[in-house]
């Protein structure tokens, strides 16, 4: 159990969604780290005041941070990845951590798919065509089918299968690559990423970040994709050989890319915005209001639960 305080201390790290950071003010003290002019000031002030950290995939948790709260006892983070959450920093501090698996898996597979027809059928270049005018010129070029394709998926977890479910709805062939071949679903597996890539049309991204995953797809899985293979990011740019991808886009041995996810976010390579074959939308998979909200209801949960029974709804 928690040590009981009337009103627990806790800090955020970042901004979150208003209606979650209401919810946190309207029954607990919550310092904004991020607003403090002097950070390390306000940390020397009441940092051993503070039991929990509250923070995102995109602002994490790092073991300086943690170390510097001699009372943490855990990390609520609003997303579903926690590559930017020092885990092995907490375990070592017996911090416990919770994310927000789930609830989003619906919208990061919808995004998922929107760049995947979009980079197939050229929707984004296509409706640059129109608005430059150059219908009046001549017909937009042909495209590509997705029906009968095969739908290469990387990390085949909750988000992994809504992203198959799809893929199955509009004819395509499944195949998959992950740690391990999952007995209970009906999708070939590759044990080698760079097999499935030889065999996929599309190959979609949806495994962790993190370094057992940094730069997982590299030149050679590229090369392996090849010129009439497109590549789908909805994962973490950390898994994708930022640089090698660029080249293979450059010099037309990749068919095209849609990207949701970057490597130094909110920075996209320049050499991107130039080409007309790569869709390019800002970490925006699971942002929709119904999505966030049920994002921020399932912090609060966890929350509220390790408050009043010392246990997590959705531990890490
Ligand atoms: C969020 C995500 O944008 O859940 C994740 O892992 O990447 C996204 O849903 C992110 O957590 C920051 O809010």
């Amino acid at each position: 159990m928690p040590e009981q305080n009337e009103r627990p201390l806790l800090l955020q790290v970042g901004p979150l969604l208003p209606a979650l950071q209401d919810a946190l003010n309207s029954r607990h003290e919550v310092l904004r780290l991020w607003e403090a002019p002097d950070q390390a000031a306000l940390l020397a002030a009441r940092g051993r005041d503070v039991v929990a950290l509250v923070t995102s995939g995109v602002h994490g948790a790092t073991r300086e941070l943690m170390s510097t709260l001699p009372g943490l006892q855990a990390v609520f983070s609003f997303g579903v990845g926690y590559d930017s959450i020092d885990i092995a920093a907490a375990r070592d501090l017996g911090v416990v951590v919770s994310n927000t698996p789930g609830v989003l898996d619906d919208c990061v597979a919808d995004t998922a798919f929107a760049l995947l027809i979009d980079v197939a059928r050229g929707i984004s270049a296509a409706d640059r065509f129109v608005r430059r005018g150059d219908w009046r010129q001549g017909k937009f070029p042909l495209t590509s089918r997705l029906a009968g394709k095969t739908c290469g998926i990387v990390g085949l977890g909750n988000i992994g299968k809504s992203i198959a479910r799809r893929a199955e709805a509009f004819g395509m062939e499944v195949a998959y690559h992950g740690r391990q071949p999952q007995p209970d679903v009906p999708y070939r597996y590759h044990a080698e990423l760079e097999d499935l890539a030889k065999a996929a049309d599309f190959l979609v991204l949806s495994l962790p970040g993190g370094p057992a995953t940094d730069k997982l797809v590299d030149a050679r899985i590229l090369a392996a994709l090849g010129p009439h293979g497109y590549l789908i990011n909805i994962a973490r740019g950390s898994v994708v050989d930022e640089p090698a991808l660029v080249a293979a886009l450059q010099a037309g041995s990749l068919g095209g890319a849609g990207l949701d996810v970057f490597a130094e976010e909110p920075e996209v390579p320049a050499a991107l915005l130039a080409l007309d074959n790569v869709v390019l939308t800002p970490h925006l998979g699971s942002g929709t209001h119904e999505t966030r909200q049920a994002m921020a209801d399932l912090v609060l949960a966890n929350v509220e639960r390790y408050f009043a029974e010392g246990r997590l709804v959705t531990p890490v």
